[in-house]
């Protein structure tokens, strides 16, 4: 364990950007190969991830800002690729500072739960709930997480079948449906 000095991050509720020196973490299109239902032409920017840098320990809390952009892949919105943690009964929490989107929640076993995000929302993701967060508006999805330090990432088991659901555009407006692939 590592024994710290006390101190303070400030975060642009807009724009989710740091200060000081996070370490930030871009996903392109070319990054989400397989994401989404169809094939992307271009390899525009989706989300990025600032974290605050802290030993990845259980003694920590680890927490990041995401920046969801707005947009599209065929009818489905931009979104981050999602994951349980590696540990797989690490919880987290979110708290939205801009924007607005959909946090999609399933367990192993193809339960899934869908909450909305909107600046001042807390959404709470108890450990063995796989998460992935959705902008389904038309300003980029800024939210704050903050998570067990020790928690880590398996992107395995999403990068193989998706989540139980899909969020696509219908008519104008935000549609949770049958992931078909899943
Ligand atoms: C970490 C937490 C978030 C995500 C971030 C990007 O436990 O859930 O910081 O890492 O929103 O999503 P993803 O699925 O690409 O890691
Ligand atoms: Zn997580």
């Amino acid at each position: 364990p590592h024994l710290l000095e006390p101190f303070s991050v400030h975060i642009d509720f807009e724009s989710g950007l740091l200060s000081p020196d996070p370490v930030v973490l871009v996903r392109r299109l070319s990054s989400l190969a397989g994401y989404f239902l169809q094939n992307a032409d271009t390899d525009s920017e989706v989300y990025s991830v600032h974290e605050i840098r802290v030993p990845a320990e259980r003694d920590h809390l680890l927490s990041s800002t995401t920046i969801v952009l707005p947009g599209k892949v065929g009818d489905e919105y931009y979104m981050t690729k999602g994951h349980f943690h590696a540990n797989r009964d690490r919880s987290e929490i979110y708290l939205t500072l801009s924007g607005e989107g959909l946090l999609v929640m399933a367990l192993e076993n193809g339960t899934t739960v869908t909450k909305e995000m909107r600046p001042g929302v807390v959404n709470y993701v108890p450990g063995h709930w796989a998460h992935r967060s959705v902008n389904t508006g038309s300003e980029p999805l800024v939210f704050y997480a903050v998570y067990i330090g020790d928690a880590g990432y398996d992107y395995a088991t999403i990068a193989e079948r998706g989540f139980p659901v899909v969020v696509v555009d219908r008519d104008g407006g935000p549609s949770v449906v049958p992931n078909p692939r899943y």
